[in-house]
């Protein structure tokens, strides 16, 4: 008796043991094929984890301050480190702004400070993506994948004395980890192709949710590469004020408060990735604008 007692026990044990096992292995599995990494933006800093998996991932960033935010994932080569990012790169830009905002320079003898100051190792920088500008109060949600590595995440939207906000806190290192995710890209209903020529929608935008593919077909040789924000359109809105406000070297582009509201985005990654960007749209006009090339845009309905 004792021991059909005993034998019982066991099996009650191994029993709720396996369960527990098997829940585990379930939310684990769970977690790791819907990884959702929260951003929150401030007036001026980024909270957000500093090891992150790579693979493929949600990034979700709500911007609880007044300015515009986006973030932007720079990958640094394996000698250099955060510091030197700061010190070489943020340094080169804070330069090359300097002077044209004092007049010493016109926008070609700025680009040219700019390409004698950037590090050598920055001629082919890994521009890995990230959450286009976001208006104060909105949040914009962006799937992206990533390889191990260190990153900078940025956001270099100027103040209204000029200072980039990366210069005023918001700049972090990421570690993104050899761990992988599960995670796989989600089903689409609209693709966005960006080449050096234009920003091509295929398919339509709809009230509700959305999510958009965004290819990285094509970069032009110099420079950032092509990207997309998304902007609501309205009566008041000018797009040559949206075109002139997208460009970081004039006074005032780039500088709290937007001509528009953002919606989020994707920031430029290496030709052949794809960024998910996953929106909620009210019925109205809409255009998604790029930082680079400058002037371009490409509006749309959504009924
Ligand atoms: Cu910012």
């Amino acid at each position: 008796m004792k021991i059909l007692k005993f034998m019982i026990v066991i099996t009650i044990l191994m029993t709720v043991f396996a369960s527990c096992k098997s829940e585990k292995k379930e939310k684990l599995t769970k977690e790791l094929t819907e990884n959702i990494i929260i951003v929150i933006a401030r007036d001026f800093t980024f909270t957000v984890d500093s090891v992150i998996p790579s693979g493929w991932s949600t990034f979700r960033m709500k911007n609880t301050g007044i300015m515009e935010h986006f973030f932007f994932l720079t990958k640094l080569p394996d000698t250099i480190t955060f510091d030197d990012y700061v010190n070489e790169v943020s340094a080169a830009f804070g330069k090359t702004w300097n002077a044209y905002k004092d007049g010493e320079v016109d926008k070609a003898g700025a680009y040219g400070i700019l390409g004698a100051n950037l590090p050598a190792w920055y001629a082919n920088p890994k521009l890995m993506g990230g959450i286009g500008m976001i208006s104060g109060g909105e949040t914009g949600i962006t799937t992206m994948k990533l390889p191990p590595g260190n990153y900078v995440m940025e956001c270099y939207v100027k103040a209204s004395n000029g200072q980039f906000h990366s210069e005023l806190g918001m700049i972090n290192p990421i570690r993104v980890s050899n761990v992988a995710t599960q995670m796989t890209p989600p089903e689409t209903n609209v693709e966005v192709i960006l080449t050096n020529e234009s920003i091509e929608v295929k398919g339509n935008i709809v009230a509700g949710e959305n999510v958009i593919a965004v290819h990285f077909n094509e970069h032009p040789e110099v420079g950032l590469g092509n990207d997309i924000h998304l902007i609501k359109v309205d009566e008041n809105t000018n797009m040559d004020d949206v075109t002139f406000w997208m460009d970081w070297l004039n006074i005032g582009g780039l500088t709290s408060p937007g001509p528009a509201v953002f919606l989020g985005g994707a920031n430029e990654m290496p030709v052949g990735y794809t960024a998910y960007l996953n929106c909620n749209l009210e019925p109205g006009d809409y255009a998604f604008v790029a930082e680079t090339p400058i002037g371009r845009f490409e509006k749309f309905t959504v009924k």
